[in-house]
């Protein structure tokens, strides 16, 4: 036996997109059920992203969760590029007519999320499946913590659990996939000091790429190109602060790293990957489980809130007024931005990264888009204009 229960959208994923997706309905007066894999203090501790598109916060403070990212996020105005042991700035807010990016972990955004809920929130479920969605009868089963199977009837089913959950394979039969599959990874790391820069640093260097990012004003963020199938065990703190200060290393001497201990240790690795369509009857797929990009672009979160904040929109139009077409228009809206995300994400992965082959020819093409971007306005605005993230349309 198993209890029955019904909600109008049922959400797969306690992650940025499930949770604003079901915070944005919540406000629209949409009851929605999150369901979650893990517990409450892995998602809230998970290490993510960063970066914060000008669009993701402007959505951020509309629907109300963001006085703490007003307080604690750094908002800047400027990026680094470094290539041949020179470092060159890019105004973001000069070449976009104002926009920034603001630096605020994925966790704080899941935090400030998990605290503004007032609907239902179930963590560490599982045997998680769907069904009926190709109907109008769409069920979410599943088993809560204290072990009771559970069937939820939606009315929409959104599929938010990431890259590795189980809504995508639901439609397995029924998706295109686009996938480019890279031959490096980015180990990064999180360390207890200052940043050593007040502002991003993509550094592209003959040992591999490197970035300098940052969390607070007392914890940096940094990352290393690494091989695909490396493992951490063999970078010791040692290793990974010579080997950023190699290669985040300026011809003058100018800049210096400062170093501090390291706490929190990774290996990511990087992929392109697209799954067409996003919506199947009454299952749409969001965020990380349709798309993922190589973080080089900083788009992966940011993606995800746009997907949600247009299927927020049309699931309201739809169960509120019984207006279908947001919901028909929902993949494709989605899609064009993904894609052009996928292009952004992969060019700055090319420009930056070494690839294991050297190469001669592919170097200079990097070093030439690099003068092109750092030393002309039409190249930085290309760069600026996508990095803080073209407008919600
Ligand atoms: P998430 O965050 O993976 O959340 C999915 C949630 O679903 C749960 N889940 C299930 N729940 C119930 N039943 C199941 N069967 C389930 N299976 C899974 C999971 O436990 C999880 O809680 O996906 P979402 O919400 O789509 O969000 C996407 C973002 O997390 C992701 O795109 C970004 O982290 C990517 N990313 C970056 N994005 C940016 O916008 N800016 C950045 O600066 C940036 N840097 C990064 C990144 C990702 C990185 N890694 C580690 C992958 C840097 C790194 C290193
Ligand atoms: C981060 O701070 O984690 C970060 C910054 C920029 C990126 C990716 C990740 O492109």
């Amino acid at each position: 036996m198993s209890v029955r229960e019904r909600t109008q959208v049922g959400i797969v994923g306690a992650g940025p997109a499930g949770l604003l997706l079901g915070h944005l309905l919540t406000q629209a007066g949409i009851d929605n059920v999150v369901l979650e894999a893990r517990d409450r203090a892995y998602v809230e501790q998970r290490v993510r992203a960063g970066v914060l598109e000008q669009p993701t916060v402007d959505v951020l403070r509309a629907c109300g969760v963001g006085s703490r990212l007003d307080l604690e996020g750094l908002r800047h105005t400027g990026v680094e590029l470094q290539f041949d042991g020179g470092r060159h700035r890019l105004a973001l807010d000069e070449l976009t007519g104002g926009d920034a990016i603001t630096v605020y972990g994925q966790q704080e955004v899941v935090k400030d999320l998990i605290a503004a809920r007032t609907g239902p929130l179930e963590f560490s479920v599982s045997d998680v499946a769907v069904d009926g969605f190709d109907g109008d009868a769409p069920t979410i089963r599943y088993v809560r913590e204290d072990g009771e199977a559970a069937a939820l009837a939606c009315d929409l089913i959104a599929g938010c659990d990431g890259f590795h959950g189980i809504t995508r394979g639901a439609v397995a039969d029924a998706i295109t996939v686009f996938e480019r599959v890279y031959p490096f990874a980015w180990l990064g790391v999180l360390a207890q000091v200052a940043p050593s820069s007040e502002e991003l640093i993509y550094c592209r260097s003959e040992r591999g790429f490197a970035l300098h990012s940052m969390r607070s004003p007392e914890v940096t963020r940094l990352y290393l190109q690494v091989p695909p199938d490396e493992t951490i065990d063999g970078w010791s703190d040692d290793r990974i602060w010579t080997e950023l200060r190699e290669r985040l290393h300026v011809r003058d001497g100018s800049w210096e790293l400062q170093d501090g201990p390291i706490f929190d240790k990774g290996v990511t690795p990087m992929r392109s990957f697209v799954a067409e369509p996003m919506r199947h009857g009454r299952l749409f797929l969001a965020g990380d489980a349709a798309h993922i990009v190589p973080p080089t672009g900083a788009k992966g979160m940011n993606l995800a809130v746009h997907d949600v904040v247009v299927l927020a929109r049309a699931a309201e139009a739809f169960l509120a007024r019984g207006d279908a077409s947001g919901l028909d228009g929902y993949s494709e809206t989605c899609l064009r931005r993904v894609w052009r995300a996928q292009h952004f994400s992969w060019w700055m992965t090319s420009m930056f990264h070494n690839p294991p082959e050297q190469d001669p020819f592919e170097s200079q093409l990097q070093r030439s888009q690099l003068h092109w971007v750092t030393s002309t306005r039409t190249g930085g605005a290309a760069l600026a204009e996508n990095y803080v993230g073209l407008p919600h349309g």
